[in-house]
């Protein structure tokens, strides 16, 4: 039985890479490490918790004493890293966590897998690495890399640790840099939920700026099989862009939100708008149309429709969530936004 260890499983794409994992390969074991931060939920694999194949450990990837003690007890062949913290508007309030988890991670974890001789090491990286994008345009996988938050900063350095050991130790890594995610378990703090969620309860929707900002939306089920195509089929040392091909103004995707769930326009309030704000995301996916034989399938309209049944129906999900930490983040980040309109 082969066996892929993944990080950061609790949280909203990992959790469901595993997922599709279980139930693409029978005949692999899945190790799950993740620190359980604030975004870190057992709730999203609990339908999995008793599957013999799956395991989970609590851990950070920081921690070396961790990774010698596992290494040693399981035969791993493969390493996909999802780790990280991934908002933006956090790294904005602190960018302490970002550079300690992103960077210091990564490369602990790296060397880890170095001495274990794994077989393929994939880090899960991002668009935001190449900046922004003005009106016409796409990233291709040789845009320079420009991040502007520090956030994209801390998944830059990543991706520059990642390239460095394959050049200096011919270590066995691939890199993909992905779009704007959508779907199910994906914390209430990002757009799409935050957004559904405000919506569900009559609260307002905080438009940053004036709404213009463009992102490229994709379903993390289209992610997460082309994470597993880069794994499985892509050349070491590459890096491989995954997008949706649906390019939207965030005020349209928020009008589109309130009509799917039947609330009312007077529900958006404009706010102070997020500092160094990305302009527009927009990516190029013929590489691994080419070479991987991948293709984004979910029709947005159909994903989007999919996802808010999905919310609407697990609402307890969110619900949970939505304790004290969060309210004290919410309010650090809204609450002058708010008072101020
Ligand atoms: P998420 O915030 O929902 O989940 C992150 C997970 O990592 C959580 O379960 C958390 O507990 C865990 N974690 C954090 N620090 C850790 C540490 N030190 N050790 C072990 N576990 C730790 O994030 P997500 O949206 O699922 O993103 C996953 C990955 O995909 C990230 O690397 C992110 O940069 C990348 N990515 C996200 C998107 C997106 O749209 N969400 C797009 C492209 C790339
Ligand atoms: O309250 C809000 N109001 C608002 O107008 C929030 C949370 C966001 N926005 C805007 C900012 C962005 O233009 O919506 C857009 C999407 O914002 P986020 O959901 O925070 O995503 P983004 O900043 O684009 O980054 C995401 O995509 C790339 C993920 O969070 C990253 O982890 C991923 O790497």
């Amino acid at each position: 039985m082969s066996c892929i260890l993944v990080t950061g499983g609790c949280g909203f794409i990992g959790s469901n890479y595993i997922r599709m994992q279980l139930e693409k390969y029978p005949d692999q074991k899945v190790i799950n490490v993740d620190k359980l931060t604030y975004a870190g939920n057992l709730e999203n694999l609990k339908d999995h918790e008793d599957d013999p194949r799956y395991q989970f450990v609590k851990g950070d990837i920081s921690d070396p004493a961790l990774w010698k003690e596992l290494f040693a007890k399981e035969s791993i062949n493969n390493v996909v890293n999802f780790a990280a913290e991934s908002h933006v508007d956090r790294s904005i309030l602190d960018s302490g966590p970002f550079v300690q988890t992103n960077i210091v991670g990564t490369q602990i974890l790296l060397d880890a897998c170095r001495s274990a001789k794994i077989d393929r090491y994939l880090q899960v990286s991002t668009d935001e690495v190449y900046g922004s994008l003005g009106t016409e345009g796409y990233f291709t996988e040789e845009t320079p890399l420009a991040p502007n938050s520090p956030y994209s900063a801390s998944k830059t350095s990543a991706d520059l640790l990642v390239r460095s050991y394959v050049k200096t130790f011919g270590f066995p890594a691939i890199i993909t840099r992905c779009s704007n995610n959508y779907g199910p378990y994906q914390f209430p703090e990002k757009l799409i939920p935050l957004f559904i969620s405000n919506a569900m309860n009559d609260i307002s929707l905080p438009v940053y700026g004036k709404g213009d900002n463009v992102r490229d939306w994709i379903h993390v089920d289209d992610h997460c099989r082309g994470i597993d195509d880069s794994l499985r089929k892509g050349k070491v040392g590459e890096v491989y862009n995954f997008g949706g091909h649906h390019e939207v103004q965030n005020i349209e995707l928020t009008k589109t939100l309130l009509e799917l769930l039947g609330k009312p326009e007077s529900l958006i309030t404009y706010v102070k708008d997020r500092p160094g704000h990305d302009m527009r995301y927009a990516i190029d996916s013929s590489k691994a149309e080419n070479e991987l034989g991948w293709k984004s399938e979910i029709d947005f309209r159909d994903g989007i429709r999919e996802t808010i049944d999905w919310y609407q129906k697990n609402s307890d999900w969110t619900d949970n969530i939505k304790s004290g930490d969060y309210m004290n983040y919410y309010e650090s980040q809204y609450g002058d936004r708010l008072s101020g309109q």
